[in-house]
């Protein structure tokens, strides 16, 4: 056996798995007080391969609890080759995964008897047996993820495929008990040649799909080509039971590291929403680590009357926060460097304002070597309107990707209000309640810990910031 020596790099405040791969959270639920995730888990390497279901419990959306596996490949079944992403639903008080079997790739079922611990394959699995035979040929037998809830005495599900040469599609069906299932037609299909405001490529995976402050939120995740991840697109707009008209669009975590997400409506009635945070780093890299994936922070989503997404993570969060450090009403200037007196961690959280010209650059400097030889940069300026998570000097290694993330911003002459997570390899910014952006950067050095103010172009004032060490999930 390997065992492989502690990595820096290992998030403590993110959701992962002891160890091996995880990605797509699933079936996320509420159940007698628990949430209950599941997410997809390789348990024999960090690598994606005969995907299985791994399972965790939470009393508080912040720590988590292993399970034992929930769902694994049946030799012979419709799930054989692997247990791909679907949903979770209470059918009428028996809890029911609905998720994807594969190879090819089809609908199956498993219910428990036994309090959510141990799943059994329903026998009616695959029940959906394939894409509908009308668009079959288009679809390339892409046919993934269903996302399943109950309306109007009825269970409706969104699926995602494609339409080849065209877009992706979410498929919507209807059912009277989740094993018999009517095709209703597309909810939404996509158009591959349009590249504003958001291109949406060609294939579409993880709908989900939720009444949301007097609208209906859509989202899905992008893929070019298989293998190729690009990012989760929303729409918002009206939904008559049947027809879905977009009227709004946008991303939904910006930075490419935030993928396939799942959401959760409480029962408090906030709709909560985690995503998978690939790695940035090679496949040499990731197996030579031994782990590979984490789930983002759980993050509350609405909209605004005009249809544009609010974020934020969730306040339970602030369980997590240790002994805060002050700093408020620094006028800044560039070329100068110490502001925030030695400040430093990789397990942070940073709540900022800055008060700033519409011309002007600056932001925080994160997991900076003394000498500044690695550093991360996260910058809003604003004549180009943009906040962007510069990685372009965040590891000396050779085996990551250092690019330069960015998200549009407008401030609208207001005050930029960020609060920033820092979790080692993980970065996740949300600004103004409005966007977050997400990143991995995997600095090797272990002095680079520093946090600083950074202004390029004055003039800009720092009203206030607020730094707090984050204690790690596990430590319960
Ligand atoms: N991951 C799953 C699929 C899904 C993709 C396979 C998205 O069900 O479409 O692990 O990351």
């Amino acid at each position: 056996m390997i065992v492989n020596a502690p990595d820096r790099r290992q998030p403590r405040f993110h959701f992962r798995p002891a160890q091996n791969w995880m990605n797509d959270p699933n079936g996320l639920i509420q159940w007698q007080g628990q949430y209950h995730l599941f997410y997809q888990y390789n348990p024999a390497g960090p690598y994606h391969a005969r995907i299985h279901w791994g399972h965790a419990v939470s009393r508080d959306l912040v720590h988590w609890e292993h399970w034992p596996v929930a769902l694994t490949p049946t030799p012979g079944g419709p799930d054989q080759d692997g247990c791909w992403s679907g949903c979770a639903v209470d059918n009428a008080g028996v809890p029911t995964l609905i998720y994807t079997g594969v190879h090819p790739q089809v609908v199956c079922l498993a219910t428990s008897a036994d309090g959510l611990r141990r799943w059994d394959k329903h026998p009616a699995s695959p029940v959906i047996a394939g894409p509908p035979p009308e668009i079959a040929a288009g679809t390339g037998g892409h046919f993934r993820d269903p996302f399943v809830w109950r309306e109007a005495g009825q269970w409706h599900m969104v699926i995602g495929s494609q339409a080849a040469g065209r877009g992706g599609l979410v498929l919507h069906y209807r059912s009277p008990d989740l094993l018999r299932w009517e095709y209703l037609g597309p909810l939404l299909a996509g158009d591959a040649t349009q590249a504003e405001p958001v291109w949406t490529a060609a294939m579409w995976e993880c709908p989900n799909f939720f009444a949301l402050d007097g609208q209906h939120l859509l989202f899905f995740s992008a893929q070019t080509a298989p293998g190729e991840l690009l990012y989760p697109v929303y729409y918002a707009g009206a939904f008559d039971g049947q027809r879905f008209q977009p009227r709004a669009q946008g991303i939904l975590v910006h930075g490419q590291s935030f993928y396939a997400p799942l959401a959760l409506r409480l029962d408090d009635g906030r709709l909560v929403v985690w995503g998978w945070l690939k790695e940035a780093r090679s496949e040499a890299a990731q197996r030579a680590a031994g782990w590979s994936g984490a789930l983002s922070l759980p993050m509350t989503l609405g909209l605004t009357p005009a249809g544009e997404l609010r974020i934020e993570p969730v306040a339970e969060l602030q369980a997590l926060r240790q002994a805060p450090r002050h700093f408020a009403e620094l006028a800044l200037s560039p070329g100068r460097a110490g502001w925030l007196d030695g400040l430093h961690g990789d397990c942070l959280e940073i709540e900022a304002v800055f008060e700033a010209s519409p011309e002007a650059e600056f932001g925080l400097q994160l997991l900076a070597a003394p000498d500044g030889q690695e550093q991360t940069r996260l910058i809003y300026a604003g004549r180009t309107q943009r906040l962007s998570l510069e990685a372009d000097q965040a590891s000396l290694s050779p085996d990551v990707d250092r690019g330069v993330r960015r998200a549009p911003l407008s401030l609208a002459g207001g005050a930029l209000r960020l609060r920033v997570f820092v979790d080692r390899s993980v970065i996740e910014v949300f600004a103004n309640g409005r966007l977050c952006l997400a990143g991995r950067v995997y600095p090797t050095r272990p002095d680079s810990l520093g946090v600083d103010l950074l202004v390029r172009q004055g003039p800009v004032r720092l009203k206030s910031l607020t730094a707090w060490p984050l204690s790690a999930i596990w430590e319960r």
